[in-house]
């Protein structure tokens, strides 16, 4: 089907010349001394999760030692492991854990994108590569248009990059520009008529959650509202 080819299709991208060395740099001699006896993925990480999703997730990029390891969304590192545990207590996903594939783990209901899909240095992608980028994530909200209710934007970047992506697809977006915030909401108006709810989130990364400046109940609160 569509999304099929299309994560296959982003998984050998490679218009972006200083995240293609990064992550094959990291992926060939600098990975993490304790995954140092294992393989590293090495390229784009595809869409994670169900091809009939209502709800559609869009986080910033891969880490550098998790999806860039493993291979899969927030899968192998400390945002995977808050993600996953919140998405399962909120009836997406069938266990609280994700470890690499094949670890059992399934959502329903719901798919999980990025704005960025190679591992950026320090985490943080140019603006010249989240627009080289964004024609993945247009594809991605045309496939899942037809059965879209709601997105949840983790952090500010995904925020930017779903408002982008969905004004580019024509639906109508209010003015002024919804700001992005944890609980932030836009109502977003597809051509038809038919609405999509775009939720904020600060995201999952450690530097939220280590700190207390994101809360398991302040996630969990977000995503009941999905
Ligand atoms: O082989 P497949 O049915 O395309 O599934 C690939 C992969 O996607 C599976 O290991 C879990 C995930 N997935 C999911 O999380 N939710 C679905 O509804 C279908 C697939
Ligand atoms: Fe391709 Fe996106 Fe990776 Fe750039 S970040 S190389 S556009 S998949």
């Amino acid at each position: 089907d569509g999304i099929r080819e299309l994560d296959a299709r982003v998984s050998v991208c490679r218009a972006c010349p200083r995240l293609v060395t990064w992550r094959e740099h990291v992926a060939i001699d600098g990975r993490r001394a304790s995954f140092a006896d294992q393989p590293y993925w090495g390229r784009p990480g595809p869409s994670f999760g169900d091809p009939d999703a209502e709800v559609l997730v869009v986080g910033l990029a891969p880490a550098a030692n998790g999806t860039n390891r493993t291979g899969r969304m927030f899968t192998g590192d400390r945002s995977g492991d808050w993600l996953y545990a919140a998405l399962h207590r909120g009836g997406y996903a069938n266990q609280p854990t994700s470890v690499a594939s094949g670890d059992g783990l399934e959502l329903t209901g719901l798919r999980i994108v990025a704005t960025v899909r190679c591992a950026p240095p320090a985490n943080k992608p140019t603006t010249e590569e989240k627009a080289t980028c964004a024609p993945w994530l247009d594809r991605d909200l045309e496939l899942s248009e037809p059965r879209l209710r709601s997105m949840l934007a983790l952090g500010s970047i995904g925020w930017d990059a779903a408002l982008g992506a969905a004004r580019r697809r024509g639906w109508s977006v209010p003015t002024p520009k919804p700001r992005f915030g944890h609980g932030a909401e836009a109502v977003l108006t597809l051509p038809g008529g038919r609405t999509v709810r775009l939720l904020g989130s600060y995201h999952v990364s450690q530097q939220n959650t280590f700190t207390g400046k994101l809360t398991e109940a302040m996630l969990d609160e977000v995503i009941a509202r999905l």
